[in-house]
């Protein structure tokens, strides 16, 4: 079996309401769809989302699809996608950074060397430790009385009682105030935590996170900017509430410099951000040595990208503080003609062949961008 072709879609998916952060409000969702065939026409697909253009990070969805058509396709063509370590490893060794790139290469080719085996993904990974795993959601619809009133629709339809509030952009003061509102508001019935997404700066950071702590949140994500590895440091000796590195924990040799210096107690994982499911498992592994507590992140994928991370997690021993892969849910639409089950506060791994989701080709080419001709849609 050898690599034949690799094609990347970029796609704007809808979704429900609008979805703010501290450096950008979503309305469309930008996800990148990797679609890779062996000589006989058999194929593995993969997702990654990103943020906000390049106001989240440095992979754009159009960086995505370039570095991946002109860098990488030529490396791994010919290749036998079971190997898919080898494959990436000669990859890293001639295209730098790329980290989503290279998660949508090696997820696709995962996902094509599972079907060949006739085995869900995470076979491929040591195995499924957890049948399903605790999902928080985000509130982020920019309206204290909406969020309260989702949290309530939330917790009474046993979806979620983990909540985690995106928080940073505006007035820090006021920032406080909403997330008290909430926390008043619903009580103990769930758990609260914020994401700043690296807006406040360490002052803005020693004052705010004294207030969150006073209202009860437990757990604050990447207040300070990525770079800031000395500030966070300083945070996490000064709070008892858990601070997370997000966009700081890249990279394995970066999670490794956080664990290091205790720039975060805990790390929220995205295989995008580490370049893919074999770098997540390293990654993980730094984290259970040194002591540093691990969140399934997301970065908001489709139900594609979210039975990624899903099934990757599963093969994970600890998860402290559960997941957040609530993105199917945020979309108003779906690339798959089957969806992920969400239920009694929990997301239930996908076990089916790959990664368990069958490609909808006709959504992929409703929601690709125009530019894509129909040769290159050969979906
Ligand atoms: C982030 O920074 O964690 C995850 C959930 C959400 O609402 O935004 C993302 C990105
Ligand atoms: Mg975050």
């Amino acid at each position: 079996m050898k690599i034949h072709s690799f094609d990347v879609y970029i796609l704007d998916l809808p979704i429900i309401r609008p979805h703010q952060l501290a450096m950008h409000t979503i309305t469309a969702q930008a996800i990148v769809v990797g679609c890779v065939r062996d000589e006989d026409g058999r194929e593995g697909w993969s997702e990654v989302a990103t943020i906000g253009g390049a106001s989240y990070g440095e992979s754009t969805p159009e960086a995505i699809k370039a570095n991946i058509d002109a860098y990488i396709t030529p490396l791994i063509t010919g290749e036998d996608p079971i190997h898919f370590d080898r494959i990436m490893h000669k990859v890293s060794k001639q295209v730098r950074g790329n980290y989503f790139a290279k998660t949508v290469v090696e997820g696709a080719i995962v996902d094509l060397a599972a079907r060949s085996k006739n085995v869900p993904a995470f076979e491929l990974f040591g195995g499924q430790i957890h049948q399903s795993l605790p999902i928080a959601w985000t509130l982020a619809s920019g309206n204290t009385d909406t969020d309260i009133e989702e949290a309530q629709e939330m917790l009474r339809t046993k979806r979620h009682n983990i909540f985690k509030l995106k928080i940073g952009k505006g007035d820090p003061f006021k920032n406080i105030e909403h997330v008290r509102a909430i926390k008043q508001a619903i009580g103990d019935q769930a758990r609260i935590t914020v994401d700043v997404n690296q807006a406040w700066d360490e002052d803005t950071s020693n004052y705010c996170i004294a207030a969150l702590q006073d209202a009860g949140v437990s757990m604050v994500e990447q207040p300070l900017q990525t770079w800031d590895f000395e500030g966070m440091s300083r945070l996490v000796s000064k709070f008892d509430v858990p601070i997370m590195a997000d966009e700081a924990a890249t990279s394995i040799q970066d999670v490794f410099r956080i664990a290091k210096y205790r720039a975060g107690n805990s790390i929220a994982l995205k295989p995008c951000k580490h370049g893919g499911l074999t770098q997540t498992k390293k990654v993980a592994g730094i984290a259970e040595a040194s002591g540093l507590g691990l969140y399934g992140g997301t970065m908001i994928e489709s139900s594609l990208g979210t039975a990624m991370c899903a099934q990757l997690y599963a093969t994970i021993p600890e998860m402290k503080f559960g997941t957040e892969i609530f993105g199917p849910l945020l979309f108003k639409d779906s690339i798959t003609t089957n969806a992920i089950e969400f239920r009694d506060f929990e997301v239930v791994i996908p076990d089916g062949v790959g990664f368990g989701m069958e490609i909808d080709k006709e959504k992929v080419k409703h929601y690709a961008r125009p530019g894509a001709s129909e040769t290159e849609l050969r979906v």
